[in-house]
């Protein structure tokens, strides 16, 4: 794996820890869950239940593949073993990209504003600066939307261990 797919890889694991205790546990998803429901009130119920459902999907991966000394909690060291698994990686991932991005159109017109952008991606834990780079490097429209796919597609790309030099890595800080 590449330095910027690590970087990536480790970043996860840095922002998914929302309570902050240093593992991953079932909270951090939930917490999640709840953070980025609160930013798409205004998204269907299917749209949102689609969201939650992609990340307690994702806890539940996690921890039936990387949690081998079987305590609940997925240690940085456990979590390596998700870094180099690029199956998993990429996997696990592609659910949750669909489900994000569509938070980020609760009109259905395939478009996405950059304040949605931003507000999604703040909850998940991204820094502002890095937030704006991603959506300047995804192309915006000439009223400054991306199209749902376009972030999708940058979301799995985000957990492709072969891709170098791709939009999600404005997402990693310079001092990371
Ligand atoms: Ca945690
Ligand atoms: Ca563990």
């Amino acid at each position: 794996m590449g330095h910027e797919a690590f970087q990536r890889a480790a970043l996860v694991f840095t922002l998914f820890d929302t309570n902050g205790n240093g593992v991953l546990d079932a909270e951090d998803f939930d917490l999640m869950t709840e953070r980025l429901l609160t930013v798409a009130e205004d998204s269907p119920a299917a749209d949102r239940q689609a969201l939650a459902d992609s990340l307690s999907r994702y806890w539940q991966v996690l921890s039936e593949t990387l949690d081998t000394n079987r305590d609940g909690l997925i240690s940085p060291e456990e979590f390596r073993g998700f870094v180099l698994n690029t199956e998993l990686f990429g996997v696990t991932a592609a659910a949750f990209a669909e489900a994000l991005a569509v938070l980020g159109d609760p009109d259905g017109d395939g478009l996405i504003e950059r304040p949605r952008f931003l507000s999604l991606m703040t909850a998940i834990g991204f820094e502002k600066p890095n937030i704006e780079s991603l959506f300047n490097a995804f192309g915006p429209d000439a009223e400054d939307r991306i199209t749902v796919g376009v972030w999708a597609e940058g979301i799995r790309d985000y957990y492709s261990p072969e891709k170098v030099g791709i939009p999600g890595d404005h997402l990693v800080p310079e001092s990371f």
